[in-house]
């Protein structure tokens, strides 16, 4: 699938809402999360996440990020507590990282950014599928895990062997056996918040769970993600960096906090 938006000067985040009005919408995202401001809530439960690393199938090359897709048609792997309500099924895993390690995630903290932020896409399942989920207010749930740069991180290096077969945009191979729940940090407290897709077309269907405990990543590491293109084989060779969404206005939302 190819798009006429991306992260170019053309064709970037100030210029999508030419093509998707809702850019400028009520609950866009990501956000500056500011802790201060966030209200903790004694009713936000934890947070469950239950994977199944035979789910795992492939790994593509998306023209604008990296994709892990999971096997969706069953409830073998599934988010549920924290500030949802029934389930929501994992349907793949990406990230969004800068030109270099002082900028590339979506949400910061106190306007700090990280130089990358993983995000776990989930379903509602009171849904047919992710498709009809994703136009639906509580359709989507995402997590979302800052990285920081420091010890290298062998948890991430199965999916950055990857990347070098799927250099260049439309590119996929088969990845399996692979739980992410191994690339989460040990606590999962969280912010959330009610908002959207960071990219076209940016629909308002998310519900945010931010956590606050970022994982690690080598410089090294980081410099394996920069090493994709956006463009496609035979195409001007394009690096794949600075592919994130700068924050957007709160607009009156609540940031809630799961911890004190
Ligand atoms: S995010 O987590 O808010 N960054 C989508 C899912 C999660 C986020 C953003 C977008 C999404 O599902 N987008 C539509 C599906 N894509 C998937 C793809 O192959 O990569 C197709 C598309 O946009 O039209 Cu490109
Ligand atoms: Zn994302």
């Amino acid at each position: 699938m190819s798009h006429g938006w991306g992260y170019g000067t053309t064709n970037g985040p100030e210029t999508w809402v030419e093509e998707f009005p809702i850019a400028d919408g009520l609950r866009q995202s990501p956000i500056n999360i500011v802790p201060k401001e966030a209200k903790f809530d004694l009713s936000l439960k934890h947070l469950k996440l239950r994977y199944d690393s035979s789910n795992a199938k492939g790994i593509l090359n998306n023209g604008h990020s990296f994709q892990v897709d999971f096997v969706d048609d069953s409830d073998t792997s599934i988010l549920t507590g924290g500030p949802v309500s029934g389930k929501y099924r994992l349907k793949q895993f990406h990230f969004h990282w800068g030109s270099s390690d002082d900028k590339g995630s979506e949400h910061t903290v106190n306007g700090v950014k990280y130089p990358c932020e993983l995000h776990l896409v989930h379903w509602n399942t009171k849904y047919p599928s992710f498709g009809e989920a994703a136009s639906q207010p509580d359709g989507l749930a995402v997590v979302g895990v800052f990285l920081k740069i420091g010890a290298a991180n062998p948890r991430l290096q199965k999916v950055l062997d990857a990347l070098d077969a799927i250099k260049t945009k439309g590119k996929q191979t088969t990845f399996t056996n692979f739980d992410p729940k191994t690339l989460l940090p040990g606590s999962l407290d969280y912010w959330t918040y009610e908002g959207s897709l960071t990219t076209p077309p940016l629909l308002e269907s998310v519900t945010w769970i931010v956590l606050k405990e970022p994982i690690s990543v080598s410089s090294t590491q980081m410099t394996k993600f920069r090493g994709l293109h956006f463009s496609g084989e035979g195409e001007n060779p394009c690096s794949m960096v600075d592919n994130y969404r700068p924050p957007q206005p709160l607009k009156g939302r609540q940031v809630r906090a799961s911890f004190k």
